[in-house]
């Protein structure tokens, strides 16, 4: 392990320009800032038609009826579709991403608020809207269920009832490790603490909301499918098998993405509707959903009820950890994550400890809320997991009186241990954790900061400090493990190096942000030697790019990451047979440096890549077996998922009188392994702190009992801003990954996973003069000033 301290913000003007790894400016940003940027809504396609969606006003009705015969009769109105409609087309109901299915327009009963009832296609935009407006939806008002805790009830109303035999709201039920174990070592504990813990419904509301262009063409039967997707490749093939297109006449383009923070790995209805749109009127069909529909009926992320217990000796040896888990999904099981983990990857609630046994139930089940579950930075729900452990292991440290940083460091999986084996079945690669929990102490004064804290109290002033520490386990595959869909998790990747040296790599995984147009360039340019402004990164468009299974679960380096370098390494062993013919000597006579295959013992003679590019392509007698061209194409299956880890401290200072909550200061630790560009890497790390700000103090998605969304607007949908974050301050450590071809970790949802808890730790921190132990998120200055009177709700 390498320890670092670089002060955050560098600033621009930046002149490192290195060959390969380092801190570059965004190759995409020259496009950004000028406002060429080119998203969904942008594309105008000739004849383009509008489409816009009817949505159901209440949470839970049978549908009695539907005339649309005022809306057809508005001059600009095209066509209107119903779900009658689309059952006879055999459309009514598609798969989601959990072996579910879900309504693409409602046929039978409402199942939330805001659900999809009618598509409206129109000559503009405003047409389409006013005339959702003319049609007439008769509803009989069924009783909402909005309280996962009263889903299995055994006078609950069964929500999908369309479902055959079916009589409770219960999803699945899915247990792992050892209970029996778990219970003894629990039994014979000196200290358990337990803990309800509620992580509620939070949304990733991207700047973009989700939207798609239809075009399809009935001659030749192709469809041209613009979207907003992370994940292009899966998206064309359940299409493929959905709409019985054949898959090679689906194309799918996902263009500029504004943000997707997993709000984009489904299939929506809308996206349906508009090829169903496109294929009835003949013209290609555009729809793009407003900030309401996105926040009242797209993934939302979260909403588990967690109950907790954690188990120690007297001196703070961290046991065994135990869980219970109340999943709430929705109406449709849309959860967009791994087959065999209904939970996503929760059971690494372990965390970066040494236990002894853990075990955890999870119990998903239906409400009338809106569908998905898996999203916003959550690296298939890490987000949950280390929030939970993060939160025992503070009440623990509390029950135990010591200091939280302390309890943490004496119960780290310690270096020489790794490969570990946790006891819920995962292996986490590498690991260094003491030297990053003490470097972020270091950044930030943490004793300074605890005698700062005392004198406070003594004073009555309300000061909290907030350590949190995590192991995120991203980057599925290995695909024999993970699928989505029965597509299993590994990703392609295509090089080309032209004649004159400048080259195209071509990628399954889709950029919302991240910066995959500088970062995977880099990577080529790392292998090849070659500069990465020679290099151009193709995704997007499944015409365009090889198959795999696209950008979530910040997988987009632990795997295409992988692809790409080992594509790189592949051109570069074919670059040494050309060369070998170009010189006149034989390949194991060559030596590499960066960019150049030369003769060993005799470095004035060798060929760079853009020579031996212009060979490959030229009248160079080539080597048996050897193509003329430079290019070649890998698709990569990781042996292992990567378990980047960090260690995050937060100050806060809390208002007395109001119960407001300042984050004072907040320092960040992070291990990616490997870094490829430490600007990205910030900027990743400084967004995922703003979101955890938001969720541990800001963001709800709340539900009245009618089942009225409480959080269908930014007025009610409370998101930071610069002004409720400090600046941040960031180190890191680096510890590569053993199994990575060039030992990176992912990192682009690492914040967002560790920052809650350090939050929420810190505000309990600062409310402990009130004996007030834990509270539920997010800490807005009702809740706080509730906790400070003693209560748990604010009235
Ligand atoms: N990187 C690096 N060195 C490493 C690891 C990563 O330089 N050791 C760089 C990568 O090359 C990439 C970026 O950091 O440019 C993020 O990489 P990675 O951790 O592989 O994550 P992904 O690219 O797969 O991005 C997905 C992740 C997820 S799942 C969510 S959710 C999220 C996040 O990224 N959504 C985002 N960060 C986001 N950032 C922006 N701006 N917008 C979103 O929608
Ligand atoms: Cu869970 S949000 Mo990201 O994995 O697309």
């Amino acid at each position: 392990t390498v320890i670092h301290e670089r002060p955050s913000n560098p600033g621009a003007g930046d002149e490192d320009r290195p060959i390969g790894f380092g801190r570059i400016q965004r190759k995409e940003d020259p496009r950004f800032v000028r406002g060429k940027g080119h998203y969904l809504d942008d594309i105008v396609l000739p004849g383009m038609l509008h489409g816009a969606i009817l949505r159901a006003p209440v949470a839970h009705a049978r549908l009695v009826s539907i005339d649309t015969t005022n809306a057809l009769a508005h001059p600009k109105v095209v066509t209107v579709i119903t779900g009658k409609d689309l059952l006879g087309l055999k459309l009514a109901w598609a798969p989601t991403l959990s072996a579910d299915v879900q309504a693409v327009l409602v046929t039978d009963k409402v199942r939330f608020q805001g659900q999809e009832v009618a598509f409206v296609v129109a000559e503009d935009r405003y047409a389409a809207r006013d005339a959702l407006e003319l049609i007439d939806v008769e509803y009989d008002v069924l009783p909402p269920l909005v309280d996962a805790r009263k889903a299995l009830d055994p006078d609950a109303p069964v929500i999908r009832d369309e479902i055959e035999g079916r009589t409770d709201n219960r999803i699945f039920d899915w247990e792992i490790g050892d209970k029996a174990e778990t219970e003894a070592v629990f039994a014979s504990a000196d200290v358990v603490v337990s803990q309800e813990i509620v992580y509620p419904r939070v949304h990733p509301a991207p700047m973009e909301t989700c939207g798609a262009v239809a075009d399809y063409e009935p001659v030749e039967g192709r469809l041209t499918l613009y979207e907003t997707t992370q994940a292009p490749h899966a998206h064309r093939t359940l299409y493929a098998i959905v709409a019985g297109i054949p898959e090679h006449k689906i194309r799918i383009v996902s263009p500029d993405i504004g943000g997707g923070f997993g709000n984009k790995v489904g299939i929506y209805p809308g996206y349906i509707l508009a090829v169903v749109g496109s294929i009835v009127t003949g013209h290609p069909v555009k729809w793009v959903e407003d900030r309401s529909e996105n926040l009242m009926s797209t993934s939302f992320a979260r909403d588990y009820i967690m109950q907790g217990e954690i188990a120690a000796t007297k001196e703070g040896k961290i046991l065994a950890v135990r869980t219970n888990v109340l999943a709430d999904h929705g109406a449709f099981n849309a959860t967009a994550q791994p087959t065999k983990n209904p939970a996503g990857f929760f059971s690494i609630f372990t965390g970066s400890y040494d236990l002894k046994a853990a075990y955890c139930t999870v119990t998903g089940v239906y409400t009338n809320k809106a569908p998905g579950g898996v999203a916003y930075a959550c690296s298939f729900r890490v987000t949950e997991a280390v929030y939970l452990v993060e939160r025992l292991v503070d009440i623990l440290a509390r029950k135990l009186e010591m200091d939280p940083a302390e309890l943490r460091l004496k119960n780290f999986i310690k270096p020489e241990q790794f490969p570990y084996a946790n006891k819920t079945g995962w292996i986490y690669d590498s690991g260094n954790y003491e030297p990053a929990m003490r470097l972020s102490m270091q950044l930030a004064g943490y004793d300074e900061l605890r005698r700062e804290q005392k004198e406070k109290r003594a004073r009555g002033e309300l000061m909290g400090i907030g350590v949190s520490f995590f192991t995120e386990t991203v980057g599925a595959g290995p695909r024999k493990h993970f699928d989505i869909v029965g597509l299993g998790m590994a990703d392609g990747a295509e090089l080309r190096v032209h004649p004159t040296g400048k080259a195209v790599v071509r990628i399954s995984v889709q950029t919302q942000g991240q910066g995959h147009e500088t970062t995977f360039a880099q990577i080529v340019a790392e292998e090849l030697g070659i500069a990465p402004e020679n290099v151009d990164v193709v995704h997007g468009d499944t015409d365009q790019t090889p198959f795999g299974l696209g950008t979530y679960g910040s997988r987009s380096t632990p795997v295409s990451g992988g692809a790409v370098a080992l594509v790189a390494r592949k051109v570069r062993e074919k670059a040494k047979l050309i060369a070998a013919a170009m010189l006149e000597t034989r390949p194991e006579d060559l030596e590499w440096e960066k960019g150049r295959w030369f003769v060993k013992g005799d470095p004035s003679v060798g060929k760079t890549i853009a020579e031996i590019a212009m060979g490959a392509h030229g009248t160079v007698a080539l080597p048996e077996g050897i193509d003329g061209n430079l290019d070649a194409e890998v698709t990569y299956d990781p042996p292992n998922l990567t378990f980047p880890f960090g260690a995050y401290i937060c100050v806060v200072d809390v208002d007395p009188g109001t119960g407001h909550v300042k984050v004072r200061r907040f320092i960040a630790v992070d291990d990616c392994g490997t870094r490829i560009n430490p600007m990205i890497i910030e900027g990743q790390v400084h967004g995922g702190l703003t979101d955890g700000v938001g969720m541990a103090l800001m963001e709800i998605i709340e539900f009245d009992e009618a089942g009225n969304c409480l959080g269908g607007s930014f007025m009610d949908y409370l998101i930071p801003t610069a002004m409720e974050v400090p600046d941040w301050e960031t180190g890191f450590t680096v510890t590569p990954s053993p199994h990575h071809p060039i030992g990176a970790k992912g990192i682009g949802e690492s914040a967002t996973v560790g920052s809650p808890p350090a939050i929420v730790n810190a505000v309990v921190d600062a409310l402990a003069p009130f004996g007030v132990t834990h509270m539920d998120m997010p800490c807005t200055p009702a809740r706080v000033w509730a906790a400070m009177q003693g209560r748990a709700r604010p009235p």
